[in-house]
């Protein structure tokens, strides 16, 4: 099965998705997510320009061979816009292999390990009151775990909070350039735990919680939040520190019990090592279409199962529903799996654009039997979107300082 053609699609159906479709000389073919968050025409040039041209005539069925080809052979390692790029012709590749073989991409893997993939759900609000309401209503919808974000009193856009949209895809599809958002750790810090002491009041314990820090604190604050958190039992806490200094987890570890997850900005196995060997993690949340793809996850899913740490891979709006699939294929499949963050399928024109092989039931997600991943891209309804430029925020400190959003 030779690779006649790699095309790059890069569309707007209410948020932007880049996706790569390998053609093949039996007719078959493969779809890929290369979606890069405001950086996606990088990612369009870097598959077109450099991967494209070394791809013809080439075995579409040597997936490994073809990853390493574009890893090593770049000679520049790793980083998100040669990782991202890879990923796509990865998930393209094994979308081709499945379909090859007439069977779906978790069967390729080694099979299932369950019947269905544990997901979390958001509540984000305004207020308590809020967040909360919106707790109760993930809960009635089946939801076992839900994670928690609150706008922060005195701080306009807090992260994770829609302000004045209506939903994700309304705030992302629309950023000419990054918004400004302002931070206050003191605040913050303040105004967290009461959140989760009143989310345990007022549902018990039975819910599991999550909070997302996105990674604006320092190791001590960051072991100050985790510690008093402890009697609310999270799930886990996630990007309480940036990671680009590992060690920076270990520090959180010496002062709480608090599970911590880490890894949607990581690109390769490489960013999560020492947290994986050390155990200064207990999730990895690493995506497929950001580090490689299935190959690049694959590798990082089985060193983190030989050190007791689960997968709880990243499942952002900012994902094409080929990535999703992805990661249900490799969480249906992983011993280690953990639990699958999630906000939907999108709006109608996503509808119109991908069909997926999910379904939502009770706080799960079900996987279709479908060859591949099982996710179809129609490309006549994808050109009526095109790309729109759209960055994610930045945050400041009140005296101008820029911080991590
Ligand atoms: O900010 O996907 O856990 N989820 C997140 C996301 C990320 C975006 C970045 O593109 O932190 O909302
Ligand atoms: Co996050």
């Amino acid at each position: 099965m030779k690779i006649t053609n790699v095309k790059v699609f890069v569309n707007c159906p209410d948020r932007n998705f880049v996706t790569v479709k390998i053609e093949t000389d039996e007719g078959l073919f493969g779809l890929g997510d290369a979606t890069l968050n405001g950086r996606e025409l990088a990612v369009v040039a870097y598959l077109k320009e450099h991967i494209k041209p070394c791809l013809i005539g080439k075995d579409a069925h040597q997936i490994e061979d073809t990853w390493q080809y574009l890893y090593k052979g770049a000679y520049w390692r790793r980083g998100p816009i040669t990782m991202t790029s890879i990923a796509g012709i990865d998930m393209a590749l094994w979308d081709l292999k499945g379909k090859a073989a007439g069977m779906p991409v978790y069967q390729l893997l080694g099979g299932t390990s369950r019947s269905k993939i544990r997901v979390y759900g958001h509540a984000n609000g305004q207020t308590i009151s809020e967040t909360l309401e919106n707790l109760g209503r993930l809960i009635k919808e089946g939801y076992t775990a839900v994670r928690l974000q609150c706008a922060i009193p005195g701080l306009e856009g807090t992260y994770g909070t829609l302000g004045d949209k209506k939903d994700y895809l309304e705030m992302q599809s629309s950023r000419p350039l990054p918004p400004e958002q302002p931070w206050d750790t003191n605040k913050y810090l303040n105004f967290i735990p009461t959140l989760f002491k009143k989310a345990r009041e007022e549902y018990g314990e039975e819910i599991q919680l999550l909070h997302d820090v996105h990674s604006r604190l320092t190791p001590i604050e960051a072991s100050r939040l985790a510690k008093e958190l402890e009697p609310y039992h999270l799930l886990f806490l996630e990007d309480p520190v940036p990671a680009e200094n590992q060690s920076n987890y270990k520090i959180i570890r010496q002062h709480s019990t608090t599970p911590l997850a880490v890894g949607e900005v990581f690109n390769s196995i490489w960013d999560a090592k020492e947290l994986i060997e050390n155990h200064s993690i207990d999730y990895i949340r690493t995506a497929a279409t950001h580090a490689g793809g299935i190959t690049g996850l694959r590798k990082i899913i089985d060193f983190a199962g030989l050190h007791q740490i689960r997968t709880a891979p990243h499942g952002p709006p900012d994902i094409s529903p080929i990535g999703h699939a992805a990661h249900a294929h490799l969480n249906i499949w992983a011993n280690n799996f953990g639990i699958q963050e999630f906000v939907g399928f999108g709006g109608e024109k996503m509808a119109t654009v991908f069909t997926h092989p999910l379904a939502y039931a009770e706080g799960h997600l079900y996987l279709n039997d479908l060859p591949g991943l099982g996710v179809s891209f129609n490309e006549q309804e994808a050109e009526k979107y095109p790309y729109k430029r759209s960055y994610l925020p930045v945050s400041r400190l009140e005296d101008g300082t820029l911080w991590d959003w």
